[in-house]
């Protein structure tokens, strides 16, 4: 058996060795992870810590915030805000961008999460994680004020220079990407830090494995509804072969199932909303998923184009989701351009 590899370790040589990754950079995901490694205790400690049900308060998105939403965004304020790698945050549940304050120094990154998603299933013990995703800050012009607005925010996916999720889960695993493939680290309880157990992962570019919430199939557009009832009809059916389904409503969860055994998820526009272009978030959803997606060899797209190419105008906006294996997302984006 090798000696295990350390998140530290591993981070380390992706500096040293492979040049891939800054010391700052390294600091800062390291000061993520030990974030989420005090997420997963709180959240592991469910009614025995009291943490459970809801805060009574509503977030930008105007949806009631759980208990853990709100200490799991104040874990990730407070874990980054001292480093000096960090020049400001934003987070699914704060309006606006959070400037690192004066007292501390300014670094070049910026840093996005959705601090727990998948709320609907943590007082009932079902998989749920945060969501991160690393931007640098834009170099200002010469002689312009080094601040950092929400507009330093607005860059298109495939600018991230990292990203990657926490799953807490019967384990608590940690799948980041630095751009160069997607590692996985499963926390060691006993030694306290995050062990690489998966690296180099890649998604198979075929399944039989959908994942969508069906009881929205009468609102779904034309395409999503076809791929979905081709996959119906099984090994009778245009596809000639049977299909699973699963659906945990914890993007984290259904991802991590992706990387792990290959599958599509699909959050698509439909006509409840007309005017929003789907329910998930595109800045610390779409993006973050998206990069480890594509580092793993699979695709996202909104159905009409590649999200990471998606040059976002508000912090919040939303967007229709379709990622997985590489050939059913191309399928699906394929019925799309027949509309
Ligand atoms: P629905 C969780 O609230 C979330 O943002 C994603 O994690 C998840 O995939 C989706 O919403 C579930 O939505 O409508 O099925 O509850």
């Amino acid at each position: 058996m090798s000696k295990p590899i350390s998140l530290t370790r591993y981070l380390v040589e992706q500096q040293r060795v492979d040049g891939h990754i800054p010391s700052h950079l390294r600091l800062l995901l390291e000061v993520v992870a030990r974030a989420c490694k005090s997420i997963s205790q709180a959240v592991n400690k469910g009614d025995l810590g009291g943490v459970l049900g809801s805060a009574s308060t509503e977030n930008v998105q105007g949806e009631m915030q759980k208990k853990l939403d709100i200490i799991a965004n104040e874990v990730l304020i407070e874990a980054n805000e001292w480093g000096g790698h960090l020049a400001a945050m934003a987070s699914e549940e704060m309006e606006g961008i959070y400037v690192v304050p004066n007292r501390y120094p300014q670094g070049e990154y910026l840093l996005l999460f959705d601090p727990l998603d998948g709320s609907s299933n943590i007082d009932v013990n079902v998989s749920i994680g945060t969501i991160f995703s690393v931007l640098k800050k834009p170099e200002g012009l010469p002689g312009q004020s080094q601040g950092v607005s929400e507009q330093d925010f607005l860059q298109a996916g495939a600018q991230q220079v990292a990203a990657g999720y926490c799953v807490f889960g019967p384990q608590t695993t940690l799948v980041l990407t630095v751009g160069d493939g997607v590692a996985m680290f499963t926390l060691d309880r006993e030694q306290g830090s995050f062990i690489l157990t998966r690296e180099n992962v890649q998604i198979p570019p075929d399944t039989q494995e959908f994942a969508i919430n069906m009881s929205n199939m009468r609102h779904w557009d034309e395409p999503v509804q076809r791929y979905v009832n081709e996959c119906l009809a099984g090994k009778e059916g245009p596809r000639g072969k049977d299909f699973n389904m699963r659906w945990v409503a914890s993007m984290v969860a259904d991802v991590h199932r992706i990387l792990t055994r290959g599958g599509i998820f699909m959050y698509p526009w439909d006509k409840r909303e007309p005017n929003k272009p789907g329910k998930l978030r595109l800045m610390y959803e779409a993006n973050p998923m998206g990069m480890v997606v594509e580092q793993a060899g699979g695709a996202i797209t909104n159905g009409q184009q590649r999200i990471l190419d998606i040059q976002p105008t508000k912090l919040h906006e939303r967007v229709s989701v379709i990622l997985g294996s590489k050939n059913e997302v191309e399928r699906v984006t394929s019925y799309h351009a027949k509309l």
